[in-house]
């Protein structure tokens, strides 16, 4: 398979779906809940996934693709080849402060990442890697991660996970935050994840994401050596919804032996 002819084509389909959402401002956004008033989709996600899907199809229909919005086919194994792929990863961000969202795509095949990409749409910024090769922000290569203590790191985590919840005990995230030096809370956890693997965030901390929101993520992960895993350190479920952390190798572990009980 020749993985630099697949990356140029992704970067294309990419950044042409990010100028259609971009004008996509101009007209009428049509917003639904899904599972709860938090959880938000619209007209525009859609439209950007059944363009995506077709762009696909037009350059290898035999390549199987998982959408948030379930627009194509229903996947329900990672053999042979496999785009993962979030249309917009930060809906609530989009509908709200038209910026800080990401569209996000992984390129599996049999169950491996081979190609990853974040793109901040409205910045027109890329992250992405080719297995094996290396990762890149836009022109530049992303550098393998520097070793730190867990007292310099500054962590992305959600604000509710410090307060009483049913899948966390929040003491321990309470002590996580006053030990470390800041945290942050950005809204689309593809963002997140491109911050750790550039070293702007340390590590990343969700209790509920799914293969679309990391799928992209974790190839360029491999890349700079961030680890990648749920929050018992193990693979994530990438045919389910699963608990979620990145972070510097340093810290990684560390943060799940002191940080993390499940409940
Ligand atoms: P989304 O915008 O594509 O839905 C913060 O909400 C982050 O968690 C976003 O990256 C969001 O992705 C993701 N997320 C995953 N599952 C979610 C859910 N059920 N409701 C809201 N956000 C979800
Ligand atoms: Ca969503
Ligand atoms: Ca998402
Ligand atoms: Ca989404």
């Amino acid at each position: 398979m020749d993985f630099k002819q697949i990356d140029k084509f992704a970067k294309e389909m990419i950044f042409e779906a990010g100028k259609r959402i971009r004008d996509a401002f101009s007209y009428d956004l049509v917003i639904e809940t899904k599972s709860g008033a938090n959880d938000l989709v619209t007209n525009i996600d859609r439209q950007t996934e059944v363009f995506f899907i077709e762009k696909i199809k037009a350059f290898d229909p035999t390549h199987k693709i998982i959408g948030e919005e379930g627009m194509g086919e229903n996947v329900n194994s990672l053999d042979g080849p496999v785009w993962i792929i979030d249309p917009i990863d930060g809906t609530m961000n989009f509908v709200k402060q038209h910026r800080h969202f990401m569209i996000t795509i992984g390129f599996f095949v049999d169950g491996i990442g081979k190609l990853g990409y974040i793109f901040d749409v409205m910045r027109e910024d890329l992250f992405y890697a080719i297995e094996g090769e290396g990762a890149w922000y836009n022109d530049s290569r992303l550098r393998k991660l520097q070793p730190l203590n867990i007292e310099e790191a500054v962590i992305g985590i959600n604000a509710s996970w410090v307060t009483p919840n049913k899948k966390i005990n929040h003491e321990k995230i309470i002590d996580l935050v006053n030990t470390v030096r800041g945290t942050r809370s950005y809204g689309s956890a593809a963002m997140e994840i491109a911050f750790v693997v550039s070293g702007k965030l340390d590590a990343y901390i969700s209790m509920r994401l799914a293969p679309w929101d990391i799928g992209g993520g974790t190839v360029i992960a491999k890349e700079v050596g961030a680890i990648a895993t749920n929050l018992k350190g193990e693979h994530f479920d990438f045919l389910s919804q699963d608990t979620f952390i990145i972070a510097n190798p340093s810290i990684h572990q560390l943060i799940l032996d002191n940080y993390i009980e499940e409940i």
